[in-house]
């Protein structure tokens, strides 16, 4: 491929100043100063990061990226465990939007015990509504149990059942008394529930924590036994770092939640080590498991073949046996001339350009690592609905003010188990490795690792997100399905990073050589070029705000 010429680098300059007054020009005062906060040009200070606003309502009107609390808490945490019912009580169309559209795989596993391809609804009507749905989910709950007699039955409140007041904890704990073989639970996540899906995160892991965790004390087989907490398996991403694990002789107990099995949860607090992937969705269930049962956690990130290879190392480091230690640097170096010979192999057409990045609540952050292999260079990135310590590190925890809407959101309260809690390393232990500079219990975020003169927004919309590929001309635009359209007619290439479109694994080293290749393709596609939409040649109408 090297033969092909060289392109001639597109020169774009702009001034981020400039383009921050610019994505706020239009919006009456008071969206402008809110907006304002949320917008910041990184300054990447030496020892201290600037504020931003984030985990804060979306102004009624703006078109969001954001989803619900229910997407967050069915979708997004339950999901993809193949072995519960997941059993969403509601209108039908939320059950739809629901249903195989975020690609979490699954394998079914010796019990061929997988529910995934099911979509499981109350479908609620307007009677319902009325009359109350109780009796018409205790029906399903039953139909579900006949059917398929699974472990476990979750079921999610949409919306309507909130506002009508269907108690499903009371049906739920019914229904569990009376099969005897099936834990029954329920989740309060109705989509208004919180600003974000963050909140229905926070909601899916308490009822996790409380209904699951801890249910079976096996001791399974292992070594090296460690949980992944925030890793879903999208495009096969964790099918890949199992894959990896194994070859270390690294035993993953339970994955949180990709792939994962409701024994995978029930068996969490016999882990020797808890590994955070997004610390968004999870960070409280690697307290809470530390709090209960002595294990402690750190932060990994398996996007990008050196992210990897860190985060293996700082895994054998935990454990400080040298058979493990030798073993994780085998691997890596057996891993590793296929995965530079595919990024040297694209480096010369990659080199220079330019993304943005616009996911979630990790994937804006872990992705730079992986475009940076490319000699790419991230120029604006933010999440939809992480909160300030995802973007200015942990340490700022304690200054996050609870609001309205965070109170609305429960903190269970933890101790330590009375028989079960085991701190996995002594006091002494710990402070070696930390004098070594070992980290547990940190994450940076995500504006220490982005450049001075960068654009770091939160909460972006559609309207701003145009208002930046037109001015800041990236050669790539990564966010999701809602905005996947209205930036290809803008003629920038766009990959979806949320369902990976049809790719994927891009976690590990496989997954790093997917990405190099997919990437290279995309951005050296004249296609985009050519796109030329209709009002931009001949515009049919005009308008002007009220307030201009
Ligand atoms: Fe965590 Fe996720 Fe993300 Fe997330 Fe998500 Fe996702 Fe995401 Mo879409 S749990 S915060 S709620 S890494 S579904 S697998 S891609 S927005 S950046």
């Amino acid at each position: 491929m090297s033969t092909m010429p060289k392109k001639k680098r597109k020169m774009v300059q702009w001034d981020p100043a400039d383009v921050k007054a610019q994505l706020l020009a239009k919006y009456p005062p008071k969206v402008a100063r809110k907006r304002a906060k949320q917008i910041m040009i990184n300054e990447a200070l030496e020892n201290d990061t600037p504020e931003i606003s984030a985990n804060v309502r979306t102004t009624p009107g703006i078109i969001t990226m954001r989803g619900c609390t229910y997407a967050g808490c069915k979708g997004v945490i339950m999901g993809p465990t193949r072995d519960i019912i997941n059993l969403v009580h509601g209108p039908i169309g939320c059950s739809f939007y629901a249903w195989l559209t975020r690609r979490n795989q699954t394998d079914a596993g010796p019990d061929g015990e997988n529910y995934m391809p099911y979509c499981f609804s109350t479908d609620m009507q307007d009677s319902d509504i009325i009359f109350g749905g109780e009796k018409k989910l205790e029906k399903a709950i039953q139909e579900a149990y006949d059917l398929f007699h699974p472990k476990s039955i979750a079921v999610f409140a949409t919306c309507p059942v909130g506002l009508i007041g269907d108690d499903i904890h009371t049906v739920t704990k019914r229904m569990k008394e009376k099969f005897g073989d099936c834990n029954v639970y329920a989740f309060s996540c109705e989509g208004y529930k919180g600003v974000s899906q963050s909140a229905g995160h926070h909601i899916a892991n308490n009822q996790v924590f409380r209904h699951i965790v801890g249910e079976n004390d096996e001791v399974k087989p292992g070594k090296y036994k460690i949980n992944l907490l925030g890793e879903y398996n999208i495009g096969g991403d964790g099918f890949e770092i199992d894959r990896i694990f194994k070859k270390c002789g690294i035993t993953n107990i339970a994955t949180f939640s990709g792939n994962s099995t409701y024994d995978q949860f029930a068996s969490a607090h016999t882990a020797d080590l808890n590994t955070v992937m997004c610390h968004r969705s999870i960070n409280y269930v690697a307290d809470m498991l530390e709090t209960k049962y002595g294990i402690p956690w750190i932060k990994v990130n398996f996007i990008s073949a050196k992210a990897t290879a860190k985060s293996l190392r700082k895994i054998a480091e935990y454990f400080g046996d040298q058979e493990l230690i030798d073993r994780v640097e085998a691997v890596i170096a057996e891993e590793m001339p296929a995965v530079e010979a595919a990024r040297q192999d694209v480096l010369p057409r990659t080199e220079g350009k330019t993304a943005m990045l616009f996911v979630g609540g990790s994937r804006a952050h872990h992705y730079q690592e992986l475009f940076s292999e490319m000699g790419m260079k991230t120029i604006s990135a933010g999440y939809e609905f992480a909160h300030r310590d995802d973007y200015e590190g942990r340490q700022i925890i304690p200054n996050l003010t609870v609001d309205a809407d965070s109170r609305n959101i429960e903190e269970i309260e933890v101790e330590a188990d009375a028989t079960r809690y085991n701190p996995r390393k002594s006091p002494e232990e710990m402070k070696a490795l930390e004098e070594g500079g070992y980290k547990f219990k940190d994450y940076d975020g995500l504006i220490p690792d982005m450049e001075k003169g960068t654009l770091v927004i939160d909460d972006l919309n559609q309207y701003e997100a145009e208002k930046l590929v037109e001015l800041m001309k990236p050669d790539i635009f990564c966010a999701g399905i809602k905005e996947k359209f209205s930036i290809q007619k803008l003629g920038i290439p766009m990959k979806q990073l949320h369902s990976y479109d049809s790719g994927g694994p891009y976690a590990g080293f496989k997954g790093a050589v997917n990405f190099y290749k997919e990437i290279d393709r995309l951005v050296n596609s004249k296609v985009w070029s050519y796109m030329k939409a209709p009002w931009q040649e001949n515009p049919q109408l005009s308008a002007t705000y009220g307030w201009e």
